[in-house]
């Protein structure tokens, strides 16, 4: 199988091309921006912009690829409030041009839309655990253009027969990713505080806020499954299915560490919309594919601070 990952010289996509090339034994291409810098062995890397239509056309029509993996985002919801326009662009506008290029080949790959949990936004108590038609009241500019995104594939995949399934994954963590996010911030500065870098003193937004996390390597497992067998135009929610409070995720990682660390909350992490829980029901992938999570939290968050004590100064 021929399998392409747009947008893959980020967090996720790394995971996912070793998981793909590694353990399924694909022909794996992937598409970075200009700025980053990829080392993957025996895979094609291409720098691509999703905001350029023609360059998108061009890659398709050479690599003709079986399986499409869009993971290209500007991934950051503090970031989103910061610069709309550009989540806009990127997200909506370069979502719609990967289809409209997709749309124009002369067969149909199977195609995969990374969405997310926050495209819940502002759920109600007994909305949870949150089942994929459950109405989308989006909370934050990201997940507004993720909705959206969701909702233009299922349009092209009805509209046009285009073979798309989507997600919503919810928090993914692991080695890796950028201290923008929550686990990786908190691993970052307990490191810190352990090197002596750092006052002993952890500052933390919302902790009261609940989130559902799953380790990063079990999220792309249920992307290669949906790929290949997901129903198209169908949505799925990943991740674990139990939604945890910040601050049991912050004193699990404090645990971790043997030093004496106080917590103070910095009015600057607090975003301007917080949605208080955000939990899914996973059955739908379990029975449409049979994937659930398998690694413990425990062991993802050893891994995220063991990564990051081992990051130089
Ligand atoms: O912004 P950069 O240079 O770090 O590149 C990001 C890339 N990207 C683009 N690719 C092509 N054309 C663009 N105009 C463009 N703008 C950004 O998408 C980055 O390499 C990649 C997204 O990776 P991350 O931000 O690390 O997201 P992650 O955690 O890998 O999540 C993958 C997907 C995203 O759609 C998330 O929104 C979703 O899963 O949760």
């Amino acid at each position: 199988m021929k399998a392409l990952v747009v947008g893959g010289g980020g967090f996720v996509g790394p995971y996912l091309v070793s998981h793909l090339t590694k353990e399924l034994g694909y022909e794996v291409n992937v598409t970075k921006t200009q700025k980053e810098i990829l080392n993957i062995a025996d895979v094609g890397i291409y720098d691509l912009d999703i905001l350029d239509i023609e360059q998108i056309k061009e890659l398709l029509n050479n690599l003709r690829p079986d399986y499409i993996f869009h993971l290209a985002a500007q991934s950051s919801v503090a970031y989103s409030w910061k610069n709309p326009a550009l989540t806009i662009d990127v997200n909506i506008k370069g979502c719609v041009n990967l289809l409209d290029a997709i749309k124009e080949l002369d067969y149909k790959p199977r195609v995969l839309l990374i969405g997310s949990g926050e495209e819940y936004g502002h759920i109600k108590q007994d909305e949870c655990p949150i089942v994929e038609d459950n109405v989308l009241r989006p909370g934050n500019i990201y997940a507004a253009t993720k909705s959206c995104q969701n909702m233009l594939g299922k349009i092209y995949a009805d509209a046009y027969g285009l073979d798309i399934m989507m997600v919503r994954a919810f928090n993914h963590i692991g080695p890796n990713q950028t201290p923008t996010f929550v686990v990786a911030d908190f691993c970052k500065q307990v490191a810190e505080i352990e090197k002596g870098i750092k006052e002993p003193i952890m500052h933390v937004g919302n902790l009261a806020a609940k989130r559902d996390f799953t380790d990063v390597r079990d999220v792309v497992k249920a992307y290669a499954l949906l790929v290949k067998g997901g129903k198209h135009g169908e949505t799925y929610n990943v991740g674990s299915g139990h939604a945890i409070a910040i601050e049991e995720i912050l004193n699990k990682i404090i645990d971790l560490s043997d030093r004496d660390i106080k917590v103070e909350v910095d009015p600057n992490k607090l975003r301007p919309v917080d949605v208080p829980i955000i939990e899914p029901d996973i059955t739908k992938i379990n029975e449409a594919v049979g994937w659930k999570p398998e690694i413990k939290l425990e062991t993802t968050l050893k891994e995220t601070l063991e990564y990051w004590r081992n990051q130089g100064d």
